[in-house]
């Protein structure tokens, strides 16, 4: 199979670049290690910044997202019993969030996909990448016991964080940056209708903990649990008795309980690898970076690392290399100001056993500062609504 650009991942950056090539006529086939059902049923991200639905209306397939989806102008801080709540649109001159869950959005963009007839190559294992510092990129997979090789111009490695294609880079060639973190969120969803119409970011002194939601009768919601718990000792009920130690009696009256629909815990981690282009190998999403999911920025950044792939390609085959020169510069400009921000974030609201007891004192101060000062609600509010480009 000959095609022009061979995307490994049909998570949200491999589709979404899929969604955009297609767009401008650039031929592309996706490999994805799993189902497509086993896709949809991680349950991830909530929240997308302008920059994402935008990039979403780009590619064709934002009707469901505007209709169904959440637009926020704003979250509560709720910190050591007292709210303190952050207006994102007052702050921001108008900016807002979508809430829009990842598994919608995938959906979404699959059923596009499949509408304009295009390929996705699922349960595709054993995917090797080959000469991507050469002149004949390909792509080697096995499907139903059958080997098959892609000859492609260029391999979009969207494959996530334990993917191959970064895997694949000589180790001299890449220099990672990584901080982990001791914690994990153990996540709980369930259809009860939201304790809040806004997102509530929770610091209390047995952790962090975050009120979230999918719709006006699903509810997303997360504790801090320290990295050695098991989500089998966490029943329903203990789940929602710890929550309710974590809000304040406002939330605790309002907090609707029923059974979970899943329940999962995800380690905390930044994460950064340089370059995210190795010839006509380009990294993008998680499997170039991972931050905490503190700032909502993961999905945001894999949405924005697509918006540069897809201009570079798409301008490649009109004539110019400018873009797939720079792709991994304008890239990590805003990858690292999102992953500063997310750890910022992490390290606020967060409580760490093992922190020295001045930097917690300072971390104390500061978010204290941050939401008594007009100036520091701003830079919270300007991040968290996501930075706008810079091209
Ligand atoms: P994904 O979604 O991991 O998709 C990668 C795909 O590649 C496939 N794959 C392979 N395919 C072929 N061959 C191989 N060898 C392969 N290896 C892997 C995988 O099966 C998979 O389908 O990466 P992508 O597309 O870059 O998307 C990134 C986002 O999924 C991620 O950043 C977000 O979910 C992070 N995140 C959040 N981001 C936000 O912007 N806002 C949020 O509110 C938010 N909340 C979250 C989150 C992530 C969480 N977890 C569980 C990590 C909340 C949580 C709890
Ligand atoms: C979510 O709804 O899953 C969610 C929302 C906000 C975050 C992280 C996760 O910061």
């Amino acid at each position: 199979m000959r095609t022009q650009v061979a995307i490994i991942g049909a998570g949200p950056s491999g589709l979404i670049l899929g969604q955009l090539l297609h767009k401008a006529g650039v031929d592309a086939v996706i490999l994805e290690a799993q189902t497509g059902e086993y896709v949809l049923g991680r349950i991830r991200a909530g929240v997308l910044e302008q920059v994402a639905v935008d990039l979403l209306d780009e590619a064709g397939v934002g009707a469901r997202m505007h209709a169904e989806g959440l637009p926020h102008s704003g979250f509560d801080l709720l910190i050591g019993g007292t709210r303190h709540h952050i207006d994102l649109a007052g702050l921001t001159g108008g900016k807002q969030v979508m809430v829009y869950g990842q598994t919608e959005l995938t959906k979404d963009l699959m059923d596009a996909r499949a509408a304009a007839g295009l390929e996705t190559v699922y349960e595709a294992k054993d995917v090797s990448v080959h000469d991507f510092d050469g002149k004949r990129p390909r792509v080697r997979y096995v499907k139903d016991g059958a080997p098959h090789e892609v000859e492609c111009d260029f391999i979009a490695g969207c494959d996530g964080f334990h993917g191959v294609c970064r895997a694949s880079v000589p180790q001299q060639a890449i220099t990672n940056f990584e901080r982990v973190y001791p914690i994990g969120w153990l996540g709980l969803l369930s259809d009860t209708p939201p304790v809040s119409e806004e997102l509530i970011y929770a610091k209390t002194e047995r952790g962090f903990a975050l009120c979230s939601m999918r719709s006006h009768t699903r509810s997303r919601y997360y504790l801090q649990v320290p990295l050695s718990e098991k989500v089998e000792d966490w029943s329903d009920e203990k789940f929602w008795n710890e929550l309710r130690l974590r809000l304040d009696a406002k939330a605790v009256d309002q907090l609707v309980t029923g059974p979970s629909i899943e329940k999962s815990i995800a380690p905390l981690r930044s994460f950064v690898a340089e370059p995210m282009r190795f010839g006509n190998l380009f990294l993008a999403g998680d499997a170039a970076h991972i931050v905490p999911p503190t700032g909502a920025k993961g999905l945001n950044l894999a949405a924005s690392d697509v918006r540069y792939l897809a201009r570079a390609l798409i301008e490649f085959y009109a004539g110019s290399k400018a873009g797939i020169d720079h792709y991994s510069e304008h890239c990590l400009r805003r990858v690292w100001k999102a992953e500063r921000f997310s750890w910022w974030m992490s390290m606020l609201l967060h409580n760490f056993p093992d922190m020295n007891p001045f930097e917690q004192r300072a971390l104390d101060a500061e978010l204290d500062y941050v939401v008594h000062s007009l100036a520091g609600r701003t830079t919270l509010a300007e991040n968290y609504v996501g930075l706008p480009f810079e091209d």
